[in-house]
């Protein structure tokens, strides 16, 4: 019986030994000290032993499993130690790696320009104020004279939700509820998103940025208007910029003009930025018609006042020079990282 657990014994010990896996250590205790192994087995033949012997023998067979159990418990010990060595050299980190770079980001040039155009008003006195990009048929158009027929309310031009809802296509529509609400004098701008139904260009988009202004008090003139807006233009484009206006159509003012800047890389003489014009068209402006005065409730007769409108994307073309209106939707940092 001896020779038998000592048998026992060294099978379970060079098992243990030549176990490279924790799964192969449970195995092994499974088959030899486990309910069906080996040694139970031996305990449970202990009726053959004669009585006088058994517990002599079963002495030797607790020895026996302890003996397994240690050796068992510190392989176990050593080859999870082990592995978790291993998983630590594995996962150490090289704090002497350079790190990863830091990207913040920055404005886009779109809304670079839209800052400077609100602090050159803001500096002037006037306010900013948004509104609504889904407007009523009635602030987009109506109010600002314009007629039915007129073709910008094609549905060719504009963006229907309805017969009577629409996606805005300019921002005065803003300017004619500050109108409503009353309150004299105004001197506000309205910048913001507006949509009108055109092909993708290089020059145009289906959606796109307007900044409106508008003046409303008593004794404002054409004059108020031209001084103005050449003082945008000065600040704007430079100190030594010169400003022409042409006479235009708008149905919301009367007279009604296109403004011109000298071309700020010739100074006026000419050259491939200007097309050899020596002038860049920036905005139209007018003095707003009595009857838009009229419809949002302020009397023609005590009241006048001047507004324009300009492109915000135009505006950031010509000031970082871009030739293309899509590389500002696009918003390839690559490109957006430059200004
Ligand atoms: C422009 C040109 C001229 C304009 C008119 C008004 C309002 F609400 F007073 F009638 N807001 N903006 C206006 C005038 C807009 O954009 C080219």
């Amino acid at each position: 019986m001896r020779e038998k657990l000592e048998q026992i014994k060294a099978e379970a010990l060079r098992q243990i030994e030549s176990s490279d896996a924790l799964e192969k250590l449970n195995e092994v205790r499974v088959n030899y000290l486990g309910k069906k192994g080996e040694l139970t087995a031996v305990l449970k033949g202990m009726k053959e032993v004669a009585p006088e012997d058994r517990p002599k023998v079963g002495q030797l067979v607790n020895e026996t499993r302890e003996e397994i159990e240690r050796v068992l418990e510190e392989s176990v010990k050593k080859m999870e130690r082990a592995l978790r060595e291993a998983r630590m050299k594995k996962e150490v980190i090289d704090v002497t790696l350079p790190a990863k770079k830091n990207n913040v980001g920055h404005r886009h040039p779109s809304t670079i320009a839209l800052e400077e155009v609100e602090r050159i008003f803001i500096g002037m006195g006037y306010e900013v104020v948004e509104g609504p990009e889904i407007e009523r048929d009635y602030y987009n158009f109506e109010a600002l004279n314009i007629p039915a027929d007129h073709p910008a309310k094609d549905e060719q031009d504009t963006f229907y939700i309805t017969g009577d809802i629409l996606l805005r296509t300019q921002t005065s529509s803003t300017q004619v509820h500050e109108m409503e609400k009353g309150r004299l004098p105004i001197r506000m701008i309205a910048p913001g998103r507006v949509f009108r139904s055109d092909e993708v260009d290089a020059t145009h988009s289906p959606s796109f940025h307007q900044i409106e202004g508008l003046v409303i008090d008593k004794n404002i003139t054409l004059a108020d208007l031209k001084g103005t807006l050449a003082e945008f233009a000065k600040e704007l484009f430079g100190e030594e910029t010169k400003v022409k206006f042409r006479p235009h159509h708008f149905p919301f003012t009367e007279p009604s003009a296109e403004m011109d800047v000298t071309c700020f890389k010739c100074g006026g003489k000419g050259c491939r930025f200007c097309k050899g014009e020596g002038w860049i068209e920036i905005l139209g402006c007018g003095m707003v018609h009595p009857h838009v005065l009229e419809m949002s409730g302020i009397d023609p007769e005590k009241y006048s006042g001047f507004a324009f409108g300009v492109g915000l994307e135009r505006i950031a073309l010509l000031k970082y020079e871009i030739d293309d209106m899509r590389l500002l939707y696009e918003n390839d940092v690559r490109f957006l990282k430059q200004f």
